[in-house]
């Protein structure tokens, strides 16, 4: 029996083994091998049903109308602020993402994130890495204490709620800034983004990407922030104004941040990768064995239960 053909729009983060597990169980059209894409997609477009992506690569509403078959995409990941979703619907094609299999990972990260910057710990490592200690050739300052003080968590949702959860373990005094108050949480809600910046010691960005989150974290966030206080980003590099970060941090009007995720991914302002109160991780908040083989699995179940029932699991 033929394997169901699908359409991959691009490389699975670069894993070999979801890249494999794809292959190994459907007929792949790989747009991201052509060396012509518009070319691919005229010769293959009527025979596809099923398009497969991921959180980073995303799909485009280009790609979207050149495939008049198209019935489903399922993407490897949570985050949908690079698909396009409303070209998608416009048609009735459904999407899917991997949510949940993902939020402790995240979370844990983010807490890393969160504890390395405040308390030095990249900078600690480089320091010993560097004889710094053994020669007495220079002295490490002073860090932050992070238990018992203020986490500030911009976007409360399922990855928020992880991350807040870590914050009791750590005696944190915990507040949000969501659009809508939850009802189904005890923390403090602040409807003001600066007055919640006013109020953190740590502001933790757990936010979708898109254009509704755009530079959110603005200047005037991070000065409300302030010298003391620190800002961690797990979200989308979109959702802060890199240059406006840098130009904080310069001035020393942000005492740190530490960051997963940037404006234009693989590219990191230079300026951030000089600065001691700055830690910079490369987009691997969910990249652990257990999560992306989770991340799979959910993948591949959207795409069988498409096949079998017409319907994805988890749409978005
Ligand atoms: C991964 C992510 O980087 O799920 C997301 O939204 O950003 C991360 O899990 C990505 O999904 C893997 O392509």
């Amino acid at each position: 029996m033929s394997k169901p053909r699908i359409l991959q729009i691009g490389s699975l983060s670069g894993s070999p083994v979801a890249n494999a597990a794809v292959e190994e169980r459907y007929d792949v059209l790989a747009l991201w091998k052509s060396p012509d894409q518009a070319a691919f997609l005229r010769e293959q477009a009527q025979d596809i049903e099923i398009a497969v992506t991921s959180a980073v690569t995303g799909i485009s509403a280009e790609i979207i109308n050149a495939l008049p078959n198209l019935k489903a995409i399922c993407s490897w990941g949570v985050g949908y602020d690079t698909l396009d979703i409303a070209a998608a619907h416009a048609r009735n094609i459904q999407v899917s993402n991997t949510p949940e299999v993902l939020d402790d990972c995240v979370a844990d990260i983010a807490w890393g994130l969160l504890l390395a910057c405040p308390r030095q710990i990249a900078l600690g490592d480089r320091f010993v890495r560097a004889n710094h200690w053994e020669n007495k050739t220079a002295s490490l300052p002073l860090g932050m204490r992070v238990s018992g003080k203020k986490l500030g968590i911009v976007g409360l949702g399922n990855i928020g709620l992880a991350i807040a959860k870590r914050g009791l373990g750590f005696d944190m005094q915990v507040a949000y800034h969501n659009r809508r108050k939850r009802d189904d949480v005890t923390y403090d809600y602040f409807d003001s983004l600066i007055e919640l910046a006013k109020w953190s010691d740590f502001l933790m960005i757990a936010t979708v990407g898109g254009a509704s989150t755009r530079h959110l974290i603005n200047e005037e966030v991070m000065r409300a922030l302030g010298p003391q206080s620190v800002l961690v980003n797990i979200a989308r590099g979109s959702v802060i104004d890199e240059q406006a970060l840098v130009k904080v941090l310069a001035e020393g009007a942000l005492g740190g941040a530490a960051l997963d995720v940037f404006d234009k991914e693989p590219k990191v302002p230079d300026a951030l990768k000089t600065m001691d109160n700055v830690v910079l991780l490369p987009h691997i908040a969910s990249a652990t064995v257990e999560t992306r083989k989770a991340m799979l699995d959910l993948m591949l179940e959207n795409i069988d239960a498409f096949l079998k029932t017409g319907q994805v699991v988890t749409p978005v």
